[in-house]
């Protein structure tokens, strides 16, 4: 079935916001906090939220709770986020929101009536990709990040994170840890596209998750002297373009040389280099690259960083620039509570498990209350890209797993 096929059956949702936010020069979708496609997508959810009766109400942070009956202690809540990175696919984020939407009407159609509080809860700006840090709706929530810093980040347009969610209705003044929303929390459960190949490689639909990668953000800044492209004769250049190309270069060797049971899980990405003033016909002066470093322990993931920052240190000084590595967000490595992830699987029939490179914000919540994840098979394997595919029936197996825990953990 084709995703309009299923606009009126379960999944519904995916076919509703199909063309929201679609990313016309980079394909996929760019839906970003605060931002028309994010907005409309909030407004999307929050209507859909009502038809099923829900109550819903958007906290001091800017992430939005669906409540089924009264909210209250202990609560089971589902959810997951809406924003994408740029130019992403139609499932991470909104396939676990949907999901929830959907096991949620599934069981009120079968006259279930939870026995504890339970909701629906989508997370504000989990990619990152307007103010650079990732899950910034859940860290504000558990106090991961503190409001100071959160205030001052800025978007591409240097808009203040505390300007932009004045301009959502919030008070800038009022963000920062909620104890009052975390302590109603009992659980959080979060179904999410898989973003590799494990459900491929295992032949299944579905899986619990196990851990998550340590990871972290830092921003590579080369400076150099800006200068004429045509009148400057190539001895004597200080060009930070060649420092920040020959640093990616050997980024991407360092995270392959890893030695041992680091091999597999060691990963460094340079996601994006800009260049100031960024003229073809001009010699960069500033060129900032992007870092995205993870491995399977923080000790592993920082030893990288500290190799890389060597690494870039030396391509700096061979081309007579300099550097400055800054830190923009780190998460260390989660183990998802693991008497909860036997009750899902257990509930389910013994589904595998799977670990993931990909961070959540379950596993920020995993901080402060026992958290899971659901993973559904994605047959690309492909994400952060318009790729990113899963097919009707995994999506229908994976609402059908969250509906079974969902009746189980509020019976
Ligand atoms: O970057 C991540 O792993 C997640 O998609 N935010
Ligand atoms: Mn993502
Ligand atoms: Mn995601």
């Amino acid at each position: 079935m084709t995703l309009t096929e299923v606009a009126h059956g379960t999944l519904a949702g995916l076919a509703e916001i199909n063309g929201t936010g679609r990313d016309a020069s980079r394909g996929g979708y760019s839906r970003h906090i605060w931002q028309p496609a994010e907005l409309e997508l909030r407004e999307w959810f929050i209507e859909r939220a009502v038809r099923l009766g829900l109550d819903v109400e958007t906290d001091r942070n800017g992430n939005i709770w669906a409540w089924w009956g009264a909210p209250g202690s202990n609560a089971v809540v589902t959810g997951s986020h809406l924003d994408s990175v740029p130019g992403g696919g139609a499932y991470d984020g909104p396939l676990g929101v949907i999901s929830a939407l959907d096991a949620i009407a599934r069981l009120q159609s079968t006259g279930f009536t939870p026995r504890r509080p339970c909701a629906i809860l989508v997370f504000a700006e989990e990619e990152g990709s307007r103010f650079g840090v990732a899950c910034l709706g859940s860290r504000l929530l558990t106090g991961a990040i503190s409001p100071e810093r959160a205030r001052g980040l800025t978007d591409g347009d240097g808009i203040r994170f505390d300007a932009a969610a004045a301009g959502a209705g919030l008070d800038p003044a009022h963000i920062g840890r909620d104890s009052e929303a975390l302590e109603r929390i009992g659980l959080f459960i979060e179904l999410h596209v898989e973003q590799g190949r494990g459900l491929i490689d295992l032949g299944e639909p579905v899986a619990v998750a196990s851990s998550i990668l340590a990871h972290g953000r830092w921003q590579l800044r080369f400076t150099g002297e800006g200068n004429h492209a045509g009148a400057t004769p190539m001895d004597g250049r200080r060009d930070p373009m060649i420092a920040a190309a020959r640093a990616t270069v050997a980024i991407r060797d360092a995270a392959r040389a890893r030695e041992g049971s680091y091999a597999q899980g060691s990963r460094a990405t340079v996601g994006r280099i800009d260049a100031i003033p960024g003229g073809t016909n001009v010699i960069a002066s500033t060129v900032t690259a992007t870092l995205d470093v993870r491995a399977e322990t923080d000790e592993e993931t920082r030893a990288l960083v500290s190799d890389i920052e060597a690494l870039a240190a030396d391509a700096a000084t061979k081309e007579n620039c300099a550097v400055l590595v800054t830190e923009e967000s780190w998460s260390s490595v989660v183990h998802l509570d693991p008497e909860l992830r036997s009750q899902v699987a257990s509930t389910l029939g013994g589904i595998p498990t799977l670990s993931t490179g990909a961070g959540h914000d379950a596993g920020v919540l995993a901080s402060v209350v026992p958290s899971a994840m659901l993973f559904v098979r994605n047959p690309t394997g492909i994400s952060h890209s318009p790729d990113e595919f899963a097919e009707l029936d995994d999506c229908l197996a994976g609402v059908t797993a969250l509906e079974s825990v969902l009746r189980e953990l509020l019976q």
